[in-house]
């Protein structure tokens, strides 16, 4: 086994910290270590707490830590960056920001740059939160930012989605149908102290009704606050009874095998694409053909089928 899977297995931090630098970079060198672990994963409840920015995931993941930790789980949390246009401005001025409590080993915080990633957010997330897994974590928090076309497809990542709202959704109601609607396992109504609350968790009760769902789960509704701290117990009892049904029903392996497929399909792609560079660099007459395509010498398919066979070509 390589010497940084073997250092993780027994703990080390810092060989963790690295590896998921350089899984996060697309370092190729990251590859052994990666696969050398994988059989040590599949143990870990991964949560996604998803919702549009400010509502409050941070804080909530803050709360949720507390108590996970008080009853002993080690927590693995991965926030990814809002790839929003605001992230670089003061419009984000007071989030809260993840600390690790000091000397508590039980807790490993990595945030991830969604930003210049174009498509590999996925991929590297779930790379990310299956080495935590390794490394012996019980529970993996994802926080994400989503607003119904979420950065990161959480439900790709997570077992069980928390997706988080705040009361008064204005326009957001009309995005949350459209997207968030159908990833959430869990509604979270966060800012409970502030008006509203009820009726807007009221609001969201109704809708779960209404939307179509596969399988028998229907989200849950859940108020809770971080200021005037609320329910959140009674949010990690509806993670862990979503994550019930799950076995109970089933569907925990079909959806495994759904997202396996994905990132199989996704790494595949990754590769061919990366041959398609690569044909295309070695295709020194690509500026002739292109010629002859303009010309109406020859068809785009016929161009297209000349370049598959650079890449089909054994090198
Ligand atoms: N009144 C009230 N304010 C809250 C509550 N939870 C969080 N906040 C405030 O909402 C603001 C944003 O909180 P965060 O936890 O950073 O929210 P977030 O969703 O992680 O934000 P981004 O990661 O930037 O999308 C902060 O000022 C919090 O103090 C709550 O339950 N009630
Ligand atoms: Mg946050």
């Amino acid at each position: 086994m390589p010497i940084g899977a073997r250092r993780v297995l027994r703990g080390d931090r810092q060989a963790l910290a690295r590896l998921i630098s350089q899984v996060e970079n697309r370092d190729p060198s990251a590859l052994p270590s990666v696969r050398a672990l994988y059989p040590y994963s599949g143990r870990a409840t991964v949560v996604g707490i998803t919702g549009p920015l400010g509502v409050g995931k941070s804080s909530l993941v803050n709360l949720l830590l507390a108590h996970l930790r008080s009853d002993g789980k080690r927590i693995g949390i991965v926030a990814v960056d809002p790839s929003s246009p605001f992230s670089g401005g003061s419009i984000l001025g007071d989030r809260i920001r993840l600390a690790r409590p000091p000397g508590d080993d039980g807790v490993f915080i990595r945030s991830m740059a969604a930003r210049g990633h174009a498509g590999g957010v996925a991929l590297a997330t779930r790379e990310t939160v299956r080495l935590l897994d390794a490394f012996g974590m019980d529970v993996v928090l994802v926080e994400t930012v989503g607003s119904g076309q979420a950065d990161v497809e959480i439900h790709e990542v997570a077992s069980t989605s928390v997706v988080v709202v705040v009361p008064h959704l204005g326009d957001e109601v009309q995005s949350l149908k459209a997207g968030l609607f159908e990833i959430a396992d869990v509604f979270s109504v966060n800012k409970s102290d502030l008006p509203g609350a009820d009726s807007a968790a009221r609001y969201l009760s109704e809708m779960t009704q209404l939307v179509p769902v596969t399988g028998s789960w229907r989200p849950v509704v859940i108020q809770t606050s971080t200021v005037a701290p609320r329910g959140i117990p009674e949010l990690w009892e509806a993670v862990t009874r979503h994550e019930a049904y799950l076995d109970s029903s089933g569907s925990r392996q079909t959806r495994d095998r759904q997202r396996l497929t994905d990132e199989i399909l996704g790494l595949v792609r990754e590769q061919v694409d990366a041959q398609l560079l690569r044909a295309l660099e070695r295709e020194p007459d690509l500026q002739a053909l292109l010629d002859r395509v303009v010309a109406r010498e020859i068809d785009p398919h016929s161009a297209a089928e000349r370049l598959l066979g650079e890449v089909r070509r054994p090198r």
